[in-house]
């Protein structure tokens, strides 16, 4: 079942001509309207109306994060202010805060976007939508919150937190969809078993639409099993929208990116040049139906690849991978390039450890280090020396193989590393 047939399963030819009419107008709209887009392109030497295909777009200039810092608050708004009729902010954690601004038609876009994922879930306007992302600036909750509302779904506005609760009203409420990071996902089942319930059998619930931050399929797995769910994979981010860019289908290999609203391109992050369909690299977004905040070429950081076979599902937008990690998560250790999701995934093949960890980097005689914390289950012995001493041995045996670096490890006592009630933080840079 599909929330919008006519869209998602449009003939290819077709979407392309779509694409390129949106992409003339979403240009020319961004051109015309902001100082900022018209300066880089007059600089580069083009116009909107060198647009005649789809990959003329390649001959633009990119766009990053420091030009939404520099243009902070509004700089990079294309409407005036009475047409803008809400402003997301990101935390501004790693530098000035960016603003992003929504339209009438940025809002109901949104919530079709996110909605088609309730429906890859097998969700419907019987459904009941636990949204435990967090509301406010961040746009986890209010994105889930549109799609939960276009759907016609009931929607249960619980954002992050207060997780004994979360667990009661799941039962209580008969939630189907819960919304929220994966790492938020695995605290709140692991609390419900904590509390004496098993979810996956005694709570209505039967799918996830989980994102915000990667999660290793061995995560995944955890989470699908310890709830009983079907996994739904949400990208997006606040700059471009908020979640719902792309997301994954019942197939479950790789997120059908919105293709009638965004235009995606993955270039190699140091030339940024185009890579084939297939190839790893940095993704690139550039925005169609835009109205408030239409970016040309935005470059995401986010690493993944285009997976352009025809999805078996019927959906006929093309689907990205699974986001590896951000290029500016991405770990040097040595001349080794390292993902924590790499690192994810294979602590998380031991069964003697949790999948709570943190990956301390520190810097000695000019040589990066990398050390893992990570928590053992609770029938663990950790007081058995000869236990502690095999099991680090077998970790950092199999971290070597996989990931050719040497990792420190370091086994620690159940809940001792913080639990997220939304992205979780998993690398500590002390260098
Ligand atoms: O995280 C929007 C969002 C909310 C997406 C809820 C999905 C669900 P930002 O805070 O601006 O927006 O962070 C965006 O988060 O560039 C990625 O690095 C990362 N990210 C988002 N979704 C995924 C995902 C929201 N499914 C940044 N897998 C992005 C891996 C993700 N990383």
């Amino acid at each position: 079942m599909y929330y919008q047939p006519e869209i998602e399963t449009m003939p290819r030819e077709q979407l392309r001509e779509l694409q390129l009419t949106r992409m003339k107008w979403s240009v020319k709209h961004a051109y015309e309207n902001i100082d900022f887009v018209k300066k880089i392109c007059d600089e580069a030497g083009v116009c909107p109306s060198d647009l005649n295909s789809l990959e003329d777009i390649t001959k633009f200039p990119f766009m990053v994060k420091q030009d939404m810092r520099d243009a902070y608050p509004f700089g990079l708004f294309a409407v005036p202010m009475h047409d803008v009729k809400r402003i997301h902010a990101s935390s501004g954690t790693t530098g000035q805060a960016t603003t992003t601004g929504h339209t009438t038609n940025d809002l109901a876009y949104w919530g079709d976007c996110f909605a088609r994922g309730i429906y890859m879930v097998g969700g419907s306007q019987d459904s009941v939508i636990q949204v435990s992302y967090g509301y406010g600036l961040f746009t986890g909750g209010l994105g889930a919150h549109a799609g939960g509302e276009a759907v016609g779904c009931a929607v249960i506005p619980t954002s992050s937190g207060n997780t004994k609760r979360q667990v009661q009203i799941m039962k209580d409420f008969g939630t189907d969809i819960l919304a929220c990071t994966p790492s938020y996902a695995l605290y709140i089942a692991d609390t419900a078993i904590e509390l004496g319930y098993d979810p996956a059998k005694e709570f209505k619930i039967s799918g996830v639409i989980l994102g915000a931050e990667p999660a290793s399929e061995n995560m995944r797995q955890e989470i699908r099993d310890k709830l009983g769910v079907q996994y739904c994979d949400v990208y997006g981010l606040s700059e471009v929208m908020g979640p719902g860019v792309a997301m994954e289908c019942e197939v479950a290999n790789g997120l059908h990116f919105a293709e009638d609203h965004f235009y995606p391109e993955i270039v190699d992050p140091d030339t940024l040049e185009p890579v084939p369909d297939g190839e790893y690299g940095e993704l690139v977004i550039t925005t169609l139906t835009r109205e408030a905040c239409p970016l040309v070429r935005y470059r995401t950081r986010d690493v993944t690849r285009i997976i352009s076979e025809p999805c078996p599902c019927g959906r006929t937008h093309r689907k990205i991978d699974r986001i590896v990690g951000r290029t500016d998560d991405m770990m040097i250790i040595r001349g080794v390039n390292v993902f924590p999701s790499q690192i994810e995934q294979v602590i998380t093949a031991f069964p003697e450890v949790a999948t709570h960890y943190q990956i301390v980097l520190t810097r000695e005689a000019q040589l990066d280090k990398i050390a893992l914390n990570v928590e053992t289950e609770p029938d663990f012995p950790i007081d058995e020396i000869r236990k502690i001493e095999d099991l680090k041995r077998r970790l950092g045996a199999e971290l070597k193989s996989n990931l050719q670096v040497q990792v420190d490890i370091n086994l620690v006592e159940p809940k001792t590393i913080a639990r997220s009630e939304g992205k979780a933080k998993r690398i500590l840079d002390l260098r």
